[in-house]
């Protein structure tokens, strides 16, 4: 059968996998938005379902003054003796931590924590022994890929902390997974930093601990020579078998604009290629080293469809789930309705990350796409938002004016802060329907009250970019709101977001 990556669009960096009987379930990276490491389920490997999220309480996730490169990195999930494991960083409070649960739908444990430097940790269980992995500085300042052990129970050191490779020699090691297959010890990470150079690399040993032996064709897997072609920047990838002894590896990519001097803008996407071991033990990855949009196997049944999401509402959609808030949210300013969402803004700009403003995100999933909403006027600021970080959005606002309503374009970037046009609404309005319309260049947004329609133009989503944001998240369409002089709601209803075609160019 053909299926396409990126297997799961949208700002969904660094997946981790794992299967029980016939069902994967993979994790990963949510930084500063809570719930945090969203949870998925698949049957197929290609259809991904949201099933919730790992973090779901204050006191797994704490993210006060988590910006967009803080909170929440890497997620490693691994499944052990019917129980599941997570284990994450994070970077703002506590460092590297791991929780379980024995029901994926249910709730996980509170944070265990583990002394160990660096991010990007992992876990690998052998009968009663657990290895602990990170990328970062052992017990004799060696860095590279770093290793101890640990009692499960209470995540004690049950070992010094030791370097075991250090990669092949591109920057940023990170990412580090070990498997046993075969036989062999198998140890995977990234290089080259998770942009247009990143990479997959591993090595292979005879005990946990190695010594390992790198690959000899290093990297398995990279799309950094192909140039220009859509997707770029694979690398952080973890494998995981089928039932039917198939290994798989799943990875991180993101799908660039333009064909040189790129741009991305939805952040880093999960792609998936099949894994192919040779008689020696070593194996290789994709088609010939590289991930491809359109990809051909035998390996899934030619029965299985590769459903996309064409819409997103209220309806197939929710708090929680698609739907995030920025740090701990304060939860007295949401009411949430199935068809309705009232939010009551505080005095936490979209411009601040050292709190929590009301905001409720959901991830741009494709270039091209077209969001809507209607809102209630009220004596606060609200709007739509396209949102990468506190200082590089686009808002659609409405807020009063002398004599009623005004409907705002609010383009912040960097310390740039323009607001153009202003279409102040009839005096009897009580409602206003925005509009934000993407294509892979611009925003555009319009604004409708009764049968006026405002046209407010465009403004290029190159500014918004990774490259230009410098974050590790990716686009979120967020609806806000910001008190000004006493607090106020805003009901927005009729939401919807409607995704075009799968591609970029
Ligand atoms: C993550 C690191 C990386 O911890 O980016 O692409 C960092 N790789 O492994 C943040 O997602």
């Amino acid at each position: 059968m053909r299926y396409q990556n990126p297997v799961l669009t949208g700002f969904y960096p660094d997946p981790s996998i794992c299967r029980c009987g016939d069902r994967y379930f993979m994790v990963c990276s949510s930084f500063q938005f809570f719930p945090g490491v969203p949870l998925f389920e698949s049957t197929d490997l290609i259809n991904w379902q949201q099933i919730g999220h790992v973090l779901t309480r204050d006191s797994q996730l704490p993210l006060a003054g988590a910006g967009s490169v803080g909170g929440i990195y890497a997620p490693t999930i691994r499944c052990h003796n019917g129980r599941f494991y997570m284990v994450t960083t994070n970077t703002t409070q506590g460092g590297n931590f791991y929780v379980y649960t024995d029901d994926i739908r249910g709730a996980w444990s509170d944070p265990i924590y583990v002394d160990q430097d660096g991010i990007d940790p992992s876990l690998y269980f052998e009968g009663d022994r657990v290895f602990f992995m990170s990328n970062g500085t052992d017990d004799h300042g060696t860095h590279g890929i770093i290793q101890c052990e640990i009692d499960i129970a209470t995540g004690q050191k049950r070992t010094p902390v030791r370097c075991i490779w250090q990669g092949t020699g591109g920057r940023f090691l990170e990412s580090p997974h070990l498997y046993h297959i075969n036989g062999s010890y198998y140890l995977m990470a990234s290089e080259g930093g998770t942009e247009y150079g990143h990479m997959v690399t591993y090595a292979k040993g005879d005990t946990p601990y190695g010594p390992f032996t790198a690959y000899a064709k290093n990297p398995v897997l990279t799309n950094r020579n192909l140039g220009g072609y859509l997707l770029q920047g694979c690398g952080h990838a973890d494998l995981v078998d089928d039932p039917d002894g198939n290994w798989w590896m799943v990875h991180l990519c993101f799908r660039q604009i333009d064909q040189w001097l790129m741009h991305h803008i939805t952040g880093r996407e999960v792609s998936l290629v099949p894994v192919t071991f040779d008689a020696d033990g070593w194996f290789t990855a994709g088609v010939d080293g590289t991930t491809r949009l359109e990809m051909e196997t035998d390996r899934i049944a030619e029965s299985v469809t590769q459903h996309i999401w064409q819409e997103m509402n209220f309806s197939n959609t929710a708090v929680g789930m698609e739907w995030c808030y920025m740090q701990n949210p304060i939860l007295s300013c949401y009411r949430i309705a199935e068809d309705c969402f009232s939010l009551c803004g505080t005095k936490t700009a979209l411009c601040q990350d050292d709190a929590s403003p009301t905001f409720l995100g959901i991830r741009q999933k494709e270039m091209c796409f077209s969001a809507e909403c209607t809102l209630t006027l009220a004596p606060q600021e609200a709007g739509m938002v396209m949102y990468m970080t506190p200082t590089q959005y686009y808002a659609l606002l409405v807020r009063p004016c002398a004599g009623g309503y005004a409907v705002v374009r609010r383009a912040q970037l960097g310390n740039l802060v323009h607001e153009e046009p202003v279409c102040t609404l009839p005096t009897d309005a009580e409602l206003v329907r925005l509009q934000i319309q993407g294509n892979c260049y611009t925003y555009m947004f319009r604004a409708a009250c009764g049968e006026a329609v405002y046209d407010l133009g465009y403004l290029e989503s190159r500014f918004l970019s990774t490259e230009v944001a410098n974050n590790f998240t990716g686009l979120m369409l967020g609806l806000y709101a910001v008190q000004l002089d006493t607090p106020a709601w805003t009901d927005f209803t009729g939401f919807r977001m409607t995704n075009e075609a799968k591609s970029a160019q």
